[in-house]
C-alpha cells in the first residue's frame, strides 16, 4: 500500500531534548533510541508542516521537586485542584539538557513551540499548559499556528510517550485533528505505563503506527505549493 501524506498533515516532534534521554535529568527509558529515526524522517521531507515543541522551564519551576522542600521525586501533590507530579529539575531554560537534540538536523522545522515557561504552571501538551491557579489551561499558540496553515491531521512522535506525547494526543483529538502516533519514535518515562498508554490511544481513536508504515509514503508533488508552504 502506498500511502500519501496529506498536504494538510503536520508532523509534531514533542520534546526531543537531552534531559529526557539517558544521561539527562529526567531520562525516558531508551529515550535516545528515537533520535536516528526522527532525523531520517525529517530528511525525507514527507510533511508540508513540521513543528517541534520544547519543554522550557525557569530554574524555580513549580513542577520541580526542589521547589517543594521535604518532597521526593515523582511524588504527586495536589496543585490548583489537580494532581501534580514532582519531577527532578529538567529542561531548564538555556541549558544543554533543554536544547533541541543536537544530533538532529532541525533546519526543516517550520515552528518551535516552547512550553512550561510560567514558573507557576506545568505544561505537558503541546497545545495547552496544565491547569493554572485560575483553573484555566492557556493555549501555547500551536493550534492557532496549525489553523493558519489549514492543518487537519497530525502525526506525533517524541518524548515522553506517557506524558507529553499522550497529553498532546488527547488535546489533538479534542481539537478535532485526525491523530496518529508513531509509537516506535516515542519512549516512556515509566515503561510500565506502556499498556495503559496504548489502551488510552485506542480509546481516544488515535491511530497508532510505526515509522516503517511510512516507508512507502509519498507527499503529493504539488502539495508544498498547494499548502502555501512558507517559513515563519
Ligand atoms: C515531560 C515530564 C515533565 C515530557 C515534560 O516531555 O513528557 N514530562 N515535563
Ligand atoms: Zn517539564
Amino acid at each position: 500500500m502506498s500511502l500519501s501524506i496529506s498536504p494538510r498533515a503536520a508532523l509534531i516532534l514533542v520534546d526531543v531534548q537531552p534531559d529526557f534521554m539517558p544521561g539527562g535529568t529526567l531520562a525516558c527509558h531508551e529515550g535516545d533510541a528515537i533520535v536516528p529515526g526522527i532525523d531520517q524522517l525529517l530528511r525525507r521531507r514527507l510533511f508540508s508542516h513540521v513543528v517541534a515543541t520544547q519543554d522550557w522551564h525557569p530554574a524555580d519551576h513549580i513542577s520541580f521537586v526542589g521547589s517543594h522542600p521535604g518532597r521526593t521525586p515523582f511524588e504527586r501533590i495536589p496543585l490548583y485542584g489537580h494532581a501534580q507530579t514532582l519531577w527532578p529539575a529538567h529542561c531548564v531554560q538555556n541549558t544543554a539538557g533543554a536544547a533541541l537534540h543536537p544530533a538532529i538536523d532541525w533546519s526543516t522545522v517550520d515552528k518551535v513551540i516552547r512550553k512550561g515557561d510560567d514558573p507557576r504552571v506545568d505544561s505537558y501538551s503541546g497545545f495547552r499548559e496544565n491547569h493554572g491557579p485560575d483553573g484555566r489551561r492557556p493555549a501555547t499558540g500551536l493550534a492557532e499556528w496549525l489553523r493558519g496553515r489549514g492543518v487537519d491531521e497530525v502525526y506525533l512522535c517524541g518524548l515522553a510517550r506517557d506524558v507529553c506525547v499522550l497529553w498532546t494526543a488527547q488535546d489533538a483529538v479534542d481539537l478535532g485533528y485526525r491523530t496518529h502516533v508513531l509509537w516506535d519514535l516515542t519512549r516512556p518515562v515509566t515503561p510500565e505505563s506502556d499498556i495503559p498508554t496504548r489502551i488510552r490511544f485506542d480509546q481516544l481513536g488515535v491511530d497508532v503506527i510505526h515509522a516503517l508504515d511510512l516507508a512507502h509514503a509519498q507527499q503529493p508533488p504539488t502539495s508544498r505549493q498547494a499548502a502555501g508552504h512558507s517559513r515563519t
